[in-house]
């Protein structure tokens, strides 16, 4: 079967009926670049609709009992549950990435639905001591309003749970705006939405609505008066442009933007773990995961044999097709992430020891896909090209001496999403947790950078923005709190001592 054929029976097994209207935004597939579908995309008028929906929707929903809430994102998630393999091979197919990562991401939107259930039982305020006596202070959490939530290509459908999960359960409605590359997983995860939603019986209409298309849709719905946060997965560009109007309207925003992740590997690191680690997270989903390792730091006595070791494995590595078991990396998004993997790689050479790998294979099989093999390069120190993201497989390695000299090579750049050290060594690692070590939002020991679990806050300092996601306290973005104070006395004392008494 054909990848246009195989896209739609999964459509349409899914319920997304209509998701080949012939005409509009023309979706391929990354794998051969052929058409797998096209949709009609909004424009800024149907965005602004669509926004005033919401509001209906969202005053319904925020008087549903949180555990009520929490039942709907149950159902969902039962129903993805049950559909994981059709719907892991459609996110591969119109991402790319392989077929483990796939199911991988729906596992993540499973996940978040089962942490945001329990959530919904635990949306808990604090009670808080009153100075004055006969008082009581405390918290309550409200639902906050309609959320856009704006994903990114490399994660179709995870990204958006993270967040809708959250936001249905603390009482809001959603308006999603997927990337204009994966309309379609969006639009299966959106039928498979409505079926819960009508097994559930409460669900106002329009509690989760799809905008599709690119920068004009966008806008609109940053525009709308009833949005009041925004949560956006992308490039530090695009999220200074999302901040700047959001500022307008006082939005909250949560911003998800770029990354330029990197591991230390210390003397004392285990080398087979370190490895393995290294390689799932500089190569896998192709280097298109902004959690990717980017920069590699290795202790001086280490580089030369470490550096051999991955070489041997970015050379093994299988890339092709990434529906096929063996696959590891499969093809690249499209043509200019090629070409931006190209041309940082040109600008890279001068002042690398050696490169190997980076260049593009399966070229003939398939002239409008773009594969290629993830490139390592040795470098003689961190230059301005390392510092750059390239949203494409490339690990660029430096040698260091001591680890403040490493920790002061990791912190270099705009960016602060997920760091790691590989060590054995207490002190070390504990010195890279520390306030004075890694100063992103992610630091781990003895993993990779990639892959975080839905349980922790994810997201990063600098230029990635600053938002948080997912699990931890991370649910808070989405509500509005309230601080109440209740006088159960006959007096009325003024809080700071001040008197205020008519004579
Ligand atoms: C992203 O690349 O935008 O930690 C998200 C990870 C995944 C999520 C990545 N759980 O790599």
């Amino acid at each position: 079967m054909d990848l246009h054929a195989e896209t739609q029976s999964i459509l349409s097994f899914l319920g997304a009926l209509a998701s080949d209207q012939g005409e509009g935004l023309r979706v391929s597939s990354p794998i051969d670049g052929a058409r797998i579908g096209c949709v009609l995309p909004d424009d800024a008028a149907s965005a602004a609709r669509k926004a005033e929906q919401a509001e209906p929707a969202f005053r319904a929903w925020r008087s549903v009992p949180p555990p009520r809430r929490g039942e709907l994102v149950r159902l969902f998630g039962e129903v993805v549950r049950a559909q994981k393999e059709p719907l892991g091979r459609l996110v591969s197919i119109e991402t790319g990435k392989i077929l483990q990562e796939g199911l991988g991401e729906v596992q993540e939107v499973i996940d978040i639905c089962d942490f945001a259930l329990g959530l919904s039982r635990q949306l808990h305020g604090l009670t808080i001591a009153s100075e004055r006596p006969g008082h009581r202070m405390m918290e309550t959490w409200h639902p906050l309003g309609p959320v856009a939530v704006i994903t990114a290509f490399n994660f179709p459908i995870a990204v958006w749970a993270w967040n809708a999960a959250l936001a249905l359960v603390c009482g809001d409605s959603v308006l999603w705006k997927p990337s204009e590359r994966t309309p379609l997983t969006a639009l299966a995860i959106q039928a498979l939405f409505e079926r819960a939603c009508s097994g559930h019986g409460e669900a106002p209409a329009h509690l989760n609505q799809l905008v599709l298309g690119g920068v004009e849709p966008a806008r609109a719905l940053l525009d709308a008066p009833q949005i009041r946060l925004v949560s956006a997965t992308g490039s530090t560009r695009m999220g200074q442009a999302v901040a700047a109007q959001a500022a307008r309207r006082f939005q909250r925003t949560i911003l998800e933007l770029g990354g330029n992740n990197a591991a230390i590997v210390a003397p004392s690191a285990d080398l087979d773990l370190a490895q393995r680690a290294i390689l799932f997270a500089a190569v896998g989903t192709a280097g298109q995961r902004c959690t990717t390792l980017r920069r590699l730091i290795v202790h001086r006595d280490l580089f030369a044999p470490l550096l051999e070791r991955l070489r041997g494995l970015f050379q093994r590595v299988t890339v092709g097709n990434p529906l096929a078991s063996d696959t590891l990396v499969g093809p690249l998004i499209g043509a200019s992430a090629y070409d931006s993997m190209q041309q940082a790689l040109a600008r890279a050479r001068t002042d690398a020891h050696w490169i190997a790998g980076g260049e593009r294979v399966l070229e003939s099989e398939h002239p409008q896909a773009f594969y290629v093999r993830p490139a390592l390069l040795a470098m003689r120190a961190q230059t301005d090209i390392v510092l750059e993201e390239t949203f494409a497989p490339i690990l660029y390695a430096m040698p260091y001496d001591t680890l403040e000299e490493a920790i002061a090579l990791h912190n270099a750049t705009r960016y602060g999403l997920s760091s790691a050290i590989f060590t054995n060594d207490l002190r070390e690692a504990e010195l890279f947790l520390s306030a004075s070590g890694s100063d992103c939002g992610i630091a781990n020991v003895n993993i990779g950078t990639s892959g975080a679990e839905i349980g922790g806050a994810f997201g990063g300092e600098k230029d990635t923005g600053g938002g948080r996601e997912s699990g931890s306290d991370a649910w808070k973005a989405y509500m509005r709190r309230a601080t109440n104070t209740i006088n159960h006395s006959s007096q009325l004392p003024l809080a700071q001592g001040i008197r205020f008494d008519l004579a």
